[in-house]
């Protein structure tokens, strides 16, 4: 039975991901700041699918938390096979002028720091065990920076960076690393960006089909079932009308 932790399970890419592995059987591990909901999708995978299941209630952005609960883990749930960093935010939309100094900090500490600090608890038990995945969830952000997402665009920027320099440190050591980049998907990521304005949220999404997180769910599930000679590095998702950061078929 393989175990799969999953950052930022309580809504969207991470719920989904959650999901479908539990579906197909895997451990899980889910982690969030909302304990209720963390609680909840606990409850459910367990009823629905009898697998067993971890929820760890924690900021990822504090360090010593986040190292101290993701470095000891329970024996049972100790092994991680998939570690899929997903957990991470988008702030404002405002030229690098005019930016908030507190939204700034907050993406780098989720999207960044947040991301290395489940790397430096996971990886050695991997290293040790010379078998595991990591999957960080990039962004097309991560492939251009477009106007107004300039921190936004600069974490994912690097969340793309240290998946090369991870699969480069880990290589000896048989541990496979993927980026898994996806463009507009409709979560809650843009009530989150606009701090609950579900108007200018749904906007963003109007006049075409946005990726869902089942999307983004199914390719990370690829990625982590291929065979052992097969690492994924680098894969850009996006919905058929979108091509990039910059041009999307809007039907409105
Ligand atoms: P959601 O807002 O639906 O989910 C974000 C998840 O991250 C939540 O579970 C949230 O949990 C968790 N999270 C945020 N901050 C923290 C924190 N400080 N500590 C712990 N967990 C945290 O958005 P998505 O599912 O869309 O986003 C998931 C990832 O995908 C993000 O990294 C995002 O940048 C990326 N992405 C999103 C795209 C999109 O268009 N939606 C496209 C490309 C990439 P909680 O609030 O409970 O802590
Ligand atoms: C999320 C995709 O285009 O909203 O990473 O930045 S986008």
């Amino acid at each position: 039975m393989k175990t799969i932790l999953i950052t930022g399970a309580t809504s969207g890419f991470g719920k989904a991901i959650a999901t479908l592995f539990a579906s197909n059987g895997w451990k899980i591990i889910i982690t969030g700041r909302r304990e209720e909901r963390l609680l909840n999708l606990q409850e459910a995978l367990r009823k629905k699918y009898g697998v067993e299941v971890l929820a760890l209630n924690f900021d990822i952005r504090n360090r010593d938390l986040t190292l101290n609960e993701l470095s000891n883990l329970p024996k049972e749930f100790a092994n991680v096979d998939v570690l899929v960093n997903n957990a991470g935010l988008a702030l404002g939309l405002s030229s690098i002028d005019e930016g908030d100094v507190d939204e700034w900090e907050q993406m780098i500490d989720t999207n960044v720091k947040g991301m290395l600090y489940a790397i430096r608890a996971i990886a050695p038990g991997m290293r040790a065990r010379k078998s595991g995945h990591i999957i960080n969830i990039g962004s097309t952000a991560g492939k251009e920076a477009y106007k107004n997402g300039n921190v936004y665009c600069a974490t994912k920027h690097a969340v793309e960076a240290i998946t090369k320099g991870t699969r480069a440190d880990l290589l000896p050591y048989n541990v496979k690393v993927t980026s898994v980049c996806p463009g507009m998907a409709e979560t809650e990521f843009s009530e989150v960006r606009f701090s609950g304005d579900t108007n200018r949220a749904k906007q963003v999404y109007q006049g075409f089909e946005p990726l869902r997180p089942e999307d983004i769910a199914e390719v990370v599930y690829f990625a982590a079932t291929r065979p052992a000679h097969v690492c994924l590095n680098d894969v850009i998702l996006t919905p058929t009308a979108q091509a990039n950061s910059f041009y999307t078929e809007r039907n409105n």
